[in-house]
């Protein structure tokens, strides 16, 4: 990355009408959550790929409640880091803002974001099997088969799944930021796990400049604008905030 590149993204950035934000695990791995596919994403020599599927709470349904109770304790102790504050920030100066995050650890809400889609659920709601209801909870720790306070039914994370679809409402959000922005900024996501991985090319056909920060290259790496190299929380406050 070189500090022209960082410069151009800076002015981007700052004469921009209208920004959207997609995020990943990588901007909370500065609040020390471990990412997925990172080598501290292993849960007991499981992936989240086996535990985060319909099929396995079926089998199993104390395995994933476990897996999410320890994910849960984890996260109540970490806080949002500058990277998350400087996107709560950006939301506050500009109006025509959205954020799209894959991450489930509620700490884009704690930093102060309103203005977001949680496309794969919220770590701190629930969801009963039998008649639906949602509530959050942020009881620690769950007992490991909990029940549904109206009926007794038995609760799962409000999370989405692999090979469950995502919430019509969320994707029509989404698809609406993505064509509207004139910068997208792709921030600590392996754009490996899909619908989310295929919006950086949604933006990019509706005519956006495409900002990516990552330390790593990505499968998107070859179509964004430019490519910040970098940890979140030392890049993106560098790039979001307007330094008066
Ligand atoms: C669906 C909840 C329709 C669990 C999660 C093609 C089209 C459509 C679907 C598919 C398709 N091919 C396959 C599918 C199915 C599947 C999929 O994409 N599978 C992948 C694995 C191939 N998709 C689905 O099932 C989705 N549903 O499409 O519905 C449908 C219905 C039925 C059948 C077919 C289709 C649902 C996907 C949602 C799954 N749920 N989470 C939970 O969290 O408990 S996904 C999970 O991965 C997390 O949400 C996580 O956010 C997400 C993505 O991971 P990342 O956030 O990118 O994190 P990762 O660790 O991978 O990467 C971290 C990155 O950060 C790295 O790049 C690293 O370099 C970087 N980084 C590290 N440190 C830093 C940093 N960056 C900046 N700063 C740092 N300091
Ligand atoms: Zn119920």
């Amino acid at each position: 990355m070189s500090p022209e590149e960082l410069s151009e993204a800076r002015s981007r950035v700052a004469t921009a009408q209208a920004i959207t934000i997609l995020t990943g695990a990588g901007i909370s791995a500065d609040s020390g959550v471990p990412t997925f596919r990172g080598a501290d994403g292993l849960w007991r020599n499981y992936r989240a790929e086996d535990l985060a599927t319909p099929e396995a709470f079926q089998r199993d349904p104390r395995l994933v409640w476990e897996w999410y109770n320890w994910r849960r304790e984890l996260i109540a102790t970490k806080r949002p880091n500058p990277a998350h504050h400087a996107v709560a920030a950006l939301e506050a100066r500009l109006p025509d803002f959205w954020l799209i995050t894959q991450n489930v650890d509620g700490l884009h809400r704690a930093a102060g974001s309103h203005k977001l889609s949680e496309i794969h659920g919220n770590i701190w709601m629930v969801r009963c099997t039998a008649c639906g209801t949602v509530a959050e909870n942020h009881q620690i720790p769950l007992p490991l088969l909990p029940s549904c306070d109206r009926c007794r039914g038995l609760l799962r994370p409000h999370i989405v799944w692999f090979g469950e679809s995502l919430d019509q409402e969320d994707l029509a959000r989404c698809a609406k930021a993505l064509q509207d922005c004139d910068v997208l900024i792709v921030i600590g996501t392996s754009g490996v796990v899909y619908p989310a991985a295929g919006f950086a090319s949604v933006a990019k056909e509706a005519g956006a400049f495409v900002i990516e920060v990552n330390p790593d290259p990505t499968p998107q790496s070859d179509l964004v604008d430019i490519a910040l190299r970098g940890h979140a929380k030392d890049l993106v406050p560098n790039l979001l905030e307007t330094g008066e």
